[in-house]
């Protein structure tokens, strides 16, 4: 799903809201509702709309586009009415709808207008499909254990969208596996793999999708499928032997549908649905919906810690973040656990208050003065931890998987073997097109009204089938990634001489084997591999481009092997579709580069190709000097033209990829000309607060190479630093850089602490050490939310489902760092566990994988050496 998004996804820092306490109830209330709790007779808490405009009752939220669809992704399913049951997001996607279990890439509303009455307890919505010009009414509220939610239309459905139309909320798959749910009193259980009815329906009654594009493959025959429900009636309860989870839906006119989304799409949700009548307005559809309550009920601790351990000498401090109804102990514990299983209480300690950060209470517990190596757990209350290590060696082989196995499965144009398993075969062997000009595409890239090259629409331009990455969990080249990743991983290897050898990668026989050292340092073979793709795009095209993507979302959207997402046969126009020589193909799947100009990826792209050539000096002496010279000659063509301005989304970026690009060029080269432009551009970056934050590390990168002047002219801005970095301990009760936008913030968060080492090590005496451990510690599990580590297969206790091409699978790939918490608006915390098509949440992308080698290499050093 990614593209550009981890520039757009930049931080903002967070501000605290003040969120009110939750009412005391007198204790008599509590031991009536004691008393009266059994399954199903809890459901008795009245709702309220509360201060940031939510339903609140304890173990139960109602959201009311809280969050809206941003049409960036379209539908990612963290909007419209949303239901947060005994603290966990089980329902989304409560609107009017267009089809009964809709893709994300199908239409979606916009909110015309949204009002929270507090004194009437309702909130309403104005929803709006400009396609059809057609405006609907939601108005949600609370009465007795639920709210009523009602449908309202000024006038009748527009004739297209008669048995289309209909208002639907959608339950998470995962939050319902192996349960039940009763219809009218009939049983049934929910499905674990999909395998309902469909309908094939000719194209014709079909709404379109984004943009006239489709994610289903018809192989020209004109039809699309449809879900039939799994159950219909007018009262459905959700699992009902469940209290944390029992949900009742009564419609009170009209008929309720059950629906299974999986069978369209993997990432599909189950549905309840009511269609809108046709001929009708007014009031067209009305629910009841209410949830099981368990009185009194707190969520349980959540005790956040590296999972992969401490050095004896760091700081090692837990934070526990609590339910707002729950008051802290006053003391947590640190036990040992001796080789004969028995547990040591080693130290205890009352825990500090922080206090709140979105919607959860904080306390700290801190035992950095336990250095003894040895297997610990914390435990806090009856609450304990899973066991982690304390010794010097615990980040030791932090980032072997990420380089091992992540990154080699990322490998475009190779056949990637692992032992017993083949990740995919050479794919793409038919890059690529030249994409159509003037286009809006699925995956946020876009043509403007020139190619920019000399190749003409859908011409095939040779050359580009070599080297590069699958970007995240899609299979697009994305090019300005390419460019930070390998820029990365040129720092790892000059910093931090990287030897490891465990992968074989032939790039003649385009072959890859993980487990399987073929005398070469690993790291050489991934910059090699990402620079061949660079080069190729400045040989053949002459810039940088923005990326080479599909031309159609059915193959976007592709679930599985690699190579067989194209026929790996060049596009031949002369034969028809699906009609192949034995050498070229009449199905146009090649991918199409995406060849609009953009200063920002140019100069992203030249900076790593300069800095690659000294990396691949003794590696590959060829390909390093075509690096450099191509380079050298991309620079002076990007930075001489005549209006240099980036008007595109990286506007805001280009300029810092300017002055990144023109150092690396100077430490290749030794060009004083770089230096001095270099000197001109740099100081403007650090004045403005905002582009300081992106552009410190480069102005510290470059510290060796520049005058003693040089580094006293930017020890003012370290200290300016320094204080944003103290103010982030009153920001949130981890201390470190927390984003709040729609992509999760472990990139920003890694960059950051990579930015505090550089300076740690320049200034030690203004920045700490500790502002790069905590950065580590938090993406290995001190966060909200969950203590799990962000990074698969690194700790104790990991993430085991991401959103990587093998996310169908609930698995994940060694090594890969998701995005992390989200923070859905307004107070939110989120990254499950149990889903793996969040992308925002988990999404694994090659910049901030190769950033993670660097960030533990880098605490290795500061621990070790
Ligand atoms: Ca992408
Ligand atoms: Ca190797
Ligand atoms: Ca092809």
């Amino acid at each position: 799903m990614l593209y550009i998004i981890s520039l757009l996804r930049r931080k903002t820092m967070v501000t605290l809201g003040v969120l009110k306490n939750t009412r005391n109830l007198p204790a008599f209330t509590l031991i009536l509702i004691f008393l009266s709790l059994s399954f199903n007779e809890a459901f008795s808490q009245k709702l309220r709309v509360n201060d940031l405009g939510y339903f609140e009752t304890t173990g139960f939220n109602v959201l009311v586009f809280s969050n809206q669809y941003n049409g960036f992704f379209f539908d990612e399913k963290t909007a419209g009415i949303e239901l947060i049951h005994h603290g966990v997001r089980t329902a989304t996607g409560g609107a009017v709808r267009l089809s009964p279990t809709p893709e994300q890439w199908d239409l979606i509303p916009i909110v015309k207008e949204r009002k929270a009455d507090k004194k009437k307890n309702s909130i309403e919505v104005t929803l709006r499909y400009e396609e059809y010009d057609f405006d609907s009414r939601v108005t949600v509220s609370a009465k007795d254990d639920g709210v009523i939610i009602s449908v309202y239309l000024d006038k009748p459905l527009p004739e297209k969208l008669i048995n289309h139309a209909g208002f639907n909320i959608e339950f998470l798959p995962a939050s319902y596996f192996e349960k039940t749910y009763l219809i009218d009193g009939k049983s049934g259980v929910f499905p674990l793999y999909p395998s309902s009815n469909m309908m094939v329906k000719p194209i014709g009654e079909k709404i379109p999708q984004f943009n006239g594009y489709s994610t289903f493959d018809d192989r020209g025959k004109g039809e699309f499928l449809e879900s039939k429900p799994i159950a219909s009636g007018s009262t459905i309860i959700l699992a009902p032997e469940d209290p944390e989870r029992s949900i009742k839906i009564e419609s009170l006119s009209g008929k309720l549908m059950l629906f299974d989304g999986r069978n369209l799409a993997q990432n599909g949700w189950f549905v309840v649905r009511s269609l809108i009548p046709s001929n009708k307005s007014g009031k067209v559809v009305e629910w009841f919906l209410s949830a099981n309550t368990i009185a009194n009920w707190k969520r349980a601790p959540v005790i956040g810690f590296s999972q992969v351990g401490y050095h004896p000498s760091q700081e090692k401090r837990a934070v526990i973040e609590l339910d707002r109804n729950d008051s802290p102990l006053k003391a947590a514990a640190l036990y040992q656990i001796t080789a004969n299983g028995k547990y040591i209480e080693k130290f205890s300690a009352d825990v500090k208050k922080w206090g709140q950060f979105f919607r959860y209470n904080y306390v700290t517990f801190d035992f950095t003065s336990i250095k003894d190596p040895g297997l610990y757990f914390i435990k806090y209350g009856e609450h304990k931890t899973n066991a982690f290590p304390i010794d010097n060696q615990v980040y030791q082989n932090a980032w072997h998987q990420t380089l091992d196995v992540w990154f080699p499965v990322q490998m475009d144009h190779m056949m990637v073997n692992e032992a017993y398993r083949v990740w995919h075969g050479n794919p793409f062997r038919d890059d690529a097109l030249q994409a159509p000009i003037n286009i809006k595409h699925f995956d946020g890239f876009w043509m403007d009204s020139t190619t920019y090259t000399k190749y003409k629409p859908l011409e095939h331009i040779p050359g580009l089938n070599v080297g590069g990455w699958f970007d995240a969990g899609d299979f697009d080249i994305e090019t300005s990634h390419h460019g930070s990743a390998i820029l990365s991983f040129v720092d790892s290897w000059e910093l931090f001489g990287l030897q490891r050898d465990e992968t074989l990668v032939d790039q003649e026989a385009r072959f890859v084997d993980i487990h399987h050292p073929d005398g070469k340092p690993d790291i050489l073979q991934q910059i090699e591999h990402g620079t061949l793709q660079l080069v190729a795009q400045h040989k053949n095209i002459g810039h940088a481009v923005r990326g080479i993507n599909f031309p159609s979302l059915h193959q976007y959207h592709h679930l599985g092997e690699a190579s067989t997402l194209t026929d790996n046969l060049p596009y031949n126009p002369k034969l028809k579709p699906y009609e192949t020589d034995g050498l070229t193909s009449g199905t146009m799947d090649d991918r199409w580069v995406f060849t609009t100009r953009f200063p920002f990826i140019n100069y992203s792209s030249i900076g790593a190709m300069a800095a690659a050539s000294r990396a691949l000096k003794n590696y590959n002496k060829e390909l390093s000097e075509e690096s450099l010279s191509y380079a050298v000659r991309a620079w002076d063509e990007e930075h001489n033209r005549p209006v240099r301005k980036d008007t595109s989304i990286f506007s805001r970026f280009f300029i810092g990829a300017e002055v990144s690009a023109v150092l690396q060029l100077y430490i290749s080269t030794k060009d004083e000309r770089y230096a001095k432009i270099f000197n001109e551009l740099i100081w403007e970056q650090l004045d403005n607060d905002s582009t300081m934050l992106f552009n410190i590390s480069t102005a510290a990168r470059a510290v060796p190479y520049m005058s003693k002047d040089y580094k006293n002219k930017l020890e003012k801005y370290v200290a300016k630093y320094k204080n944003q970095l103290e103010q982030l301990n009153q920001k949130n009760p981890y201390g470190v850089l927390v984003g709040t936008r729609s992509w999760a913030g472990n990139h920003e968060l890694i960059s950051w602490s990579i930015s505090n080492y550089y300076l740690y090590k320049l200034f030690p005496e203004i920045i700490g050490r500790e502002y790069t451990l905590k950065g580590l510690n938090y993406i290995l599990g001190c966060h909200p939310y969950s203590n799990i580590s962000f990074v698969s297969g690194v700790g104790t206790h990991s993430k085991k489902v991401t959103y990587g091409s093998n996310r169908a699978d609930f698995s994940f790939i060694a090594g890969g760092v998701v995005p992390g918490v989200l923070i859905l608006k307004p107070d939110f915390p989120e990254n499950k566990e149990d889903w793996p098509f969040l992308w925002g949440e988990n999404e694994v992308v090659i910049d901030i994988c190769a950033e993670y080698i660097f960030l533990a290499n880098a605490v290795n050093d500061l621990l070790n050496k």
